[in-house]
């Protein structure tokens, strides 16, 4: 199997943990559990990475988040087309070889000739991702893509212990509000739960379902601490 990823930016950890301190936990794990292999085609440098993958239908939000996560701007967002064809990352060293690495696949739903090609790209990614954030759109109602992604490859348990749901634009959950603070209202929290409710009988998901906004930042630190919780709970 040889897959293929380009990095944006490579960085230090405290870049990443500065912003999000859930990653800090990172940092003296590098003795312990499961680091993946990698070997750099150009440079041919071999390093050993925990990486973490952020899959979905286009649209829903996966760049914006990496590039929040990341405070970055280098992943593409668009409201009209998907941008990602490959597996696009940030990467981060955790210490000497060690890397933390944040990856933004290409969306699914697009067109079923596409969507195909990217079944495969996903696939070839599974075995290799330590977490793998889904995202889900909190105000969406169909989530027949969704559901195809997840009965197609997310059936295995190894798999899915690694998998995190992200519940992704809830500042789009009614009834809107017009108010600066970005904290959802009474009212929007109460139809988020709803949600995540929704969420866990259609998905039936083993670790939490995390509602968050990448526009906003609100729980942004609740879905970088779930993904760091699961990384560190499979070693
Ligand atoms: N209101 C709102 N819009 C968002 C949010 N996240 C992403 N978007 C918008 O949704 C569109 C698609 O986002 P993108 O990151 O390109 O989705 P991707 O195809 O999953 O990578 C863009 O116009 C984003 O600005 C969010 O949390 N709230
Ligand atoms: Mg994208």
């Amino acid at each position: 199997m040889k897959i293929v990823k380009y990095y944006h930016h490579r960085g230090k950890l405290e870049e990443l943990s500065r912003r999000h301190s859930a990653f800090e936990k990172i940092k003296g794990t590098v003795n312990l559990g499961v680091w993946h292999e990698w070997t750099d085609s150009d440079t041919k440098e071999i390093s050993c990475e925990k990486m973490m993958i952020f899959v979905g239908k286009t649209g829903y939000g996966k760049s914006t988040t990496v590039n929040v996560i990341s405070g970055t701007n280098y992943f593409q967002t668009s409201d009209v087309s998907s941008c990602t064809r490959v597996c696009q990352c940030v990467d981060y060293r955790v210490q000497g070889r060690y890397w933390l690495s944040l990856g933004d696949l290409p969306g699914v739903g697009e067109n079923q000739v596409r969507d195909e090609e990217y079944f495969k790209l996903y696939q070839d990614f599974l075995g290799y991702a330590s977490v793998i954030i889904h995202v889900i759109r909190a105000d969406a109602r169909d989530y027949s893509i969704d559901e195809e992604t997840t009965r197609r490859l997310f059936m295995e348990a190894s798999i899915k212990k690694r998998i995190v749901y992200a519940l992704g634009q809830c500042d789009k959950i009614e009834p809107l509000d017009r108010k600066s603070d970005p904290a959802p209202t009474e009212l929007q929290m109460q139809n988020s739960n709803k949600k995540i409710a929704e969420v866990k009988r259609v998905f039936s998901p083993v670790n939490a379902v995390v509602p968050y906004s990448a526009t906003t930042q609100w729980n942004l630190h609740g879905l970088t601490s779930e993904i760091v919780r699961v990384a560190l709970s499979l070693g």
